[in-house]
């Protein structure tokens, strides 16, 4: 008896229940400091305008990780490539970096199967049908949904080895208590010896953190922007982003920027799907992103207290930024 449908190479496989817009929308906007979970700034144009914030001059984070998969790349593919072994990458995107490392890893010749996890269902497809293309011997499916429900799936669907993959500082957006949270999780998921590759933003000088969450051309602000319009668009809201500017800056007493857009006037905003209307002061803040960065002993902390043992950190020349290894130690 089959207990659930065989995937063929190449699906996509939706996992619907993480949408819960509509709820995190009306609580996040009902609380007397008014904030939207990042996550829902991905949909289609989200993730085209982050694709756009990774070509920015100013956003040294990507060049920075894609630096280290260059020069690191083959001593990474030898640590990760497990014969078997699954490679699930959370918050997968447009794998801009993970091509690299799966080159380093097809060139190795030990099967594996890749299973990019992203909320944007935009971005798992075309990721999925491009990489099919680029390297036709790869066994891949997507997987549409949040990261938890991602890695569960993934674990009823086969026991290999596990390399969680977590790159670009996706972790960053999670305060210190939420990491230590999701990094329990994430252990209780996996089994003795599997591995996690995370990459963290390093703390630097604070002008040049400034700068890439306030490029010249303006598309961090659409971006930020972004969560306003898809309200519009799905909930039936009446926002009108030109009455909300976005503003992040370097928060020196939690190591993170804080992003938000301000309400430039004081006004009412109606949400048809909500059946409620919003108060804004004028300058009053919605939260929408905080991009925490860390110093290297932090990072060894997190692993250590929430059981993974360190096994190698790779850093760019500059050292803006580290992917670190670690392997679950039960
Ligand atoms: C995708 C969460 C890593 O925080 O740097 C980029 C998102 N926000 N510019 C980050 C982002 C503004 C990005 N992460």
């Amino acid at each position: 008896m089959r207990t659930h449908t065989a995937l063929n190479n190449g699906d996509v496989e939706i996992l619907k229940s993480y949408q819960e817009f509509a709820s995190d929308v009306l609580s996040g906007l009902s609380g007397d400091v008014k904030f939207l979970p990042c996550k829902y700034i991905y949909d289609e144009r989200g993730s085209r305008l982050f694709r756009k914030i990774m070509e920015l001059p100013e956003y040294y984070l990507t060049r920075s990780e894609i630096e280290i998969f260059q020069m690191h790349g083959e001593a990474i593919a030898g640590l990760i490539g497990i014969e078997n072994c699954s490679i699930v990458e959370l918050g997968a995107g447009d794998g801009k970096k993970t091509r690299i490392l799966l080159k380093q890893l097809q060139d190795m010749a030990l099967p594996f199967h890749y299973f990019p996890v992203d909320i944007s269902e935009s971005a798992v497809n075309r990721l999925t049908s491009e990489l099919i293309e680029q390297f036709p011997a790869l066994k891949i499916n997507g997987i549409i949904s949040d990261y938890f429900e991602g890695l569960r799936r993934h674990s009823h669907l086969n026991r290999n080895r596990k390399v969680v993959l977590f790159l670009g500082s996706s972790l960053g957006n999670f305060d210190p208590a939420g990491l230590d949270n999701f990094l329990s999780r994430l252990w209780n998921e996996l089994n003795d010896g599997d591995l996690v590759l995370i990459g963290f933003d390093l703390k630097k000088d604070v002008d040049l953190i400034n700068t890439a969450y306030n490029d010249s051309s303006g598309i961090t602000e659409q971006f930020n922007l972004n969560i306003l319009r898809r309200i519009n668009d799905e909930l039936g809201g009446n926002f009108d982003p030109g009455k909300f500017r976005y503003y992040g800056t370097w928060d020196a007493f939690c190591s993170a920027v804080k992003s938000c857009v301000l309400s430039t006037c004081r006004q009412t905003v109606h949400i048809e799907d909500l059946g409620r209307s919003f108060e804004f002061e004028a300058w009053e803040p919605i939260h929408t992103e905080s991009s925490y960065k860390f110093s290297e002993e932090d990072i060894e902390t997190f692993a250590l207290k929430n059981g993974f043992d360190v096994i190698r950190n790779f850093y760019d020349k500059k050292r803006y930024f580290v992917d670190a290894l670690w392997q679950v130690r039960k």
